[in-house]
C-alpha cells in the first residue's frame, strides 16, 4: 500500500467540500516536544499546558480549520505509509514517536522501504495533496514558513525541495513567508522563476515569519481577502491552465511578531551554547528552539505558533471560498 486516505478525506473530496491539508514536519521537527515551561512566559491562552507543545498545537489548528467551516487533512509517513487525513489520536502518536524526524521529496522513498514514521515537509505534504486525487487534489494547505533558498547559496546550493513541489503541485499554500534563516530576496526571486504567484494578504511585503518586516523587504502583490485569493487561484489553474501552487503569505498576527534583528541575536546565543555542550547533533534543533523561545522569553514560540493558527483559519477561508466559486 502506497498511500492511505481517510474516509472523511475522502468523501469531502468526492462531494467538493472544503478541505485543508496540515504538514507534520513542523509538529516533529518545528517545535518542543514539551509542555511549555515557565521560562517562556506566560502560555498563550489557546495551547494545552497540560500537554506537550506541538500535540496543543496540532489539537487548536484541528479545532480552527473545523470552526471556519472546512475539514482538517494532517498528512504523515505512519509506518512507512503515506497517510492522508490522520485522526486526533493518529497525530498526537506522531507527535510523541521519539524516532519521527521530517521527510521531503529526496527522503521519502526510503522512509516508505524502511517502514518508519515521520512528518511531512511542505514538498512531502503537497505531494500528498496531488496524490490524494489525481483529478480534483485538495487544495489548500497551511503552514508556518517554507523552505526555500538559504544563504550563502552562490558557495553552497542549499534550496529546499520545497521550491521543487510548489512549481508542480497545483495547491494553494498558506504561510507566513519562509523560514527565518533563508535568503529572503533570493527566495522570493526563485517563486518568480518557477511561476509561483506570490500574494501578500493584508501586506505589500513578503512577511518574515516571526519577525517584523524591514524596509528592504521584497514587494509582493497585495491582496485584501480570502475571495480575492481563491478568485486569483481560479484564474491560475481553470483559465491558465496552469500547475504550479500559488503562494499566499499572511503575515504573523499584530503584536506577537519579533523586533527585527532580535531573532538572529538570539540563534547566536543559543549556538554558541550548544556548542560547549558536546552532544550528539540530532539534539541540536530542539536544543535551538528551546533555547531561542527561553533567551527571547518565550516570543519566537508565542509568535510560531499564533502564525501557525492563524494561517490554519485563514486557510479554512481560503478553502470554503474556493469551492463555494468554483
Ligand atoms: N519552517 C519552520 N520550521 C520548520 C519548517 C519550516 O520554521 O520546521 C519545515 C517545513 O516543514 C518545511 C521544511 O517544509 O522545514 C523545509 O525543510 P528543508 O529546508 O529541509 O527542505
Ligand atoms: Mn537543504
Amino acid at each position: 500500500m502506497t498511500f492511505v486516505v481517510s474516509n472523511d478525506v475522502e468523501e469531502a473530496l468526492a462531494s467538493g467540500a472544503p478541505i485543508v491539508a496540515l504538514e507534520t514536519a513542523v509538529l516533529t521537527a518545528g517545535l518542543p516536544r514539551t509542555p511549555w515551561n515557565d521560562s517562556y512566559g506566560e502560555c498563550p491562552a489557546t495551547i494545552d499546558p497540560t500537554l506537550s507543545i506541538n500535540v496543543a498545537l496540532a489539537q487548536e489548528m484541528t479545532k480552527l480549520v473545523r470552526s471556519n467551516g472546512a475539514l482538517p487533512a494532517w498528512i504523515a509517513v505512519v509506518d512507512g505509509v503515506l497517510r492522508i487525513g490522520l485522526c486526533p489520536e493518529e497525530v498526537s502518536s506522531l507527535c510523541k514517536d521519539p524516532h519521527a524526524g521530517k521527510v521531503s521529496l529526496a527522503t521519502f522513498a526510503q522512509t516508505m522501504q524502511s517502514k518508519n514514521s515521520a512528518g511531512t515537509t511542505v514538498a512531502s505534504t503537497l505531494l500528498a495533496c496531488r496524490l490524494a486525487s489525481p483529478k480534483q487534489p485538495i487544495r489548500v494547505f497551511a503552514t508556518g514558513g517554507i523552505g526555500g533558498v538559504h544563504q550563502n547559496w552562490s558557495n553552497r546550493l542549499d534550496i529546499s525541495a520545497d521550491l521543487t513541489a510548489l512549481a508542480t503541485t497545483p495547491t494553494c499554500v498558506v504561510a507566513s513567508g519562509a523560514k527565518s534563516i533563508l535568503d529572503i530576496p533570493a527566495t522570493v526571486e526563485a517563486l518568480e522563476t518557477i511561476g509561483v504567484p506570490v500574494l501578500g494578504l493584508g501586506t505589500a511585503q513578503f512577511p518574515r515569519f516571526i519577525e517584523k518586516n524591514i524596509s528592504e523587504d521584497p514587494v509582493i502583490h497585495q491582496v485584501s481577502s480570502p475571495l480575492e485569493i481563491a478568485s486569483i487561484c481560479k484564474h491560475h489553474w481553470n483559465d491558465l491552465s496552469l500547475h504550479s501552487a500559488l503562494l499566499a503569505t499572511v503575515p504573523a498576527p499584530s503584536g506577537v511578531a519579533l523586533e527585527q534583528g532580535s531573532l538572529i541575536n538570539a540563534l547566536t546565543k543559543a549556538e554558541a551554547q550548544w556548542a560547549t555542550l558536546h552532544q550528539p547533533s540530532a539534539r541540536r534543533t530542539p536544543y535551538l528552539l528551546d533555547a531561542m523561545a527561553t533567551i527571547t522569553q518565550g516570543k519566537s514560540l508565542v509568535a510560531n505558533l499564533a502564525l501557525l493558527c492563524n494561517n490554519a483559519k485563514v486557510a479554512a477561508k481560503i478553502a470554503v471560498e474556493y469551492t463555494s466559486t468554483v
